[in-house]
């Protein structure tokens, strides 16, 4: 196609988190396809395919305006091959077809269901659908035995496949506040993940729960767990305990990369349904949440009830000490993408390990210590990215 403007080849640097990612996204066609198709390898056990798509993808967000020439994109880092047959094919027939073959193919449909179901990972959906179970009805008169965490996601499967949106999770923010503060005065909660980015809904609500004195976070969970319990706003929660400190044994050079060791909590939660006066009365928030649990009788098909008053809504509380809040803070906001990014940059340019507790200076043989994100990017070189720009 001759283009009648000439556009400007565009200049992005290589790791993400070198850029400013906006959620204003010029490039959606291709990204929404490159992420399907980082969705479907992820899902299929192909982890190393799915980052590149979604490096691809995140390259592709954080361009200044729409995509109009192939030509423009020349030079640009992490378009492998694949990618780029994407972009052509789209470019050239309006659509990819192997996005669109994927989009339609019985395996990929039946994994999105499974592992849409709370509990359910790749590997028990895969499990599943070798067994021919596809869907949830095939599931359920399969026989096969569910954990705790799996009946729950089973039974409020529609609740929590529907977005979250910002005023639930503000909703929820002043319930969780409400309880923290009540079980220990001067303990501060963030909302993390990708509400703090800006966006306007979610699959989940992100919680850091911390206290401005070390030590005093101790025992906090299960204090807030039982608050939250007794006012019925959880109908399901599965609290795993910090392991830090054991985990030392790792050996300072390698910090587990991925997963992290603070005390966590997994919930199901039960948020009354907000009246629309009541949604701008903030300050009756939670009150009405609170009269609303009470007076509710538990039937026994929980999402069946058609008038029912409460949705259920996945929230995560993480606790963390106060001397790696600013470390949690940052590994908790995301991009997902963000921060494995940020974790490669600081291995493969800086020779340091970052987690979401610390970051270990190979070289120095130390650990940096922060007290704010903004000291961390300074740790590593980087110039600050604020929340809303590492939508990568
Ligand atoms: P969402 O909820 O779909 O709108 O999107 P996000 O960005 O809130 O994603 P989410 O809720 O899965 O995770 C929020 C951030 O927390 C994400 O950037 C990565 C981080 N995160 C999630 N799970 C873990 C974990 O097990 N360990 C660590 N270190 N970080 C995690
Ligand atoms: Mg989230």
């Amino acid at each position: 196609k001759p283009s009648p403007v000439k556009s400007a080849v565009f200049s992005v640097p290589s790791y993400a988190c070198q850029r400013r990612t906006t959620l204003e996204n010029h490039n959606t066609v291709l990204t929404d396809a490159l992420s399907l198709l980082a969705e479907n390898a992820e899902l299929s056990d192909e982890d190393g395919r799915g980052v590149a798509f979604r490096r691809a993808a995140a390259v592709l967000k954080a361009l200044p305006s729409a995509v109009m020439s192939i030509s423009q994109l020349s030079g640009l880092p992490c378009l492998g091959e694949h990618s780029l047959r994407v972009i052509k094919d789209i470019w050239e027939n309006g659509a990819s077809s192997e996005v669109e073959s994927t989009k339609v193919s019985e395996r990929f449909k039946a994994l999105k269901v499974l592992t849409g179901i709370f509990g359910v990972g790749a590997k028990t959906a895969d499990r599943w659908i070798r067994e021919g179970i596809h869907d949830l009805h095939q599931l359920q008169n399969s026989g096969q035995t569910l954990n705790r965490a799996q009946q729950a996601g089973l039974q409020h499967y529609d609740d929590i496949n529907q977005p979250v949106t910002k005023a639930e999770a503000c909703a929820i923010e002043e319930i969780v506040e409400k309880a923290v503060s009540s079980v220990l005065p001067g303990a501060q909660i963030i909302l993390t993940g990708g509400f703090r980015r800006g966006k306007q809904t979610g699959h989940d609500v992100d919680f850091l729960i911390t206290h401005p004195e070390e030590g005093r976070e101790v025992g906090l969970m299960p204090k807030v767990v039982s608050w939250l319990e007794a006012q019925g706003f959880l109908l399901y929660q599965k609290t795993t305990r910090n392991s830090y400190l054991e985990s030392k044994a790792d050996g300072p050079g390698r910090p587990p990369s991925n997963m992290d060791r603070f005390e966590r909590c997994l919930s199901i939660f039960k948020l009354p349904k907000m009246e629309k006066q009541g949604a701008k009365d903030s300050q009756n928030v939670t009150e009405n949440c609170l009269q609303a649990n009470q007076k509710s009788d538990e039937p026994e098909c929980p999402e069946a009830a058609p008038d029912r008053r409460w949705r259920a809504v996945r929230v995560d509380l993480v606790v963390s000490p106060i001397s790696q809040f600013a470390f949690a803070l940052l590994g908790w906001t995301g991009s997902k993408l963000f921060e494995r990014e940020l974790r490669r940059w600081a291995r493969y340019e800086k020779g340091m390990s970052l987690s979401s507790h610390a970051l270990y200076d190979n070289n120095q043989r130390k650990y940096l210590r922060a007290s704010s994100e903004e000291e961390i990017f300074a740790h590593l070189g980087l110039e600050f990215i604020p929340p809303s720009e590492r939508n990568a």
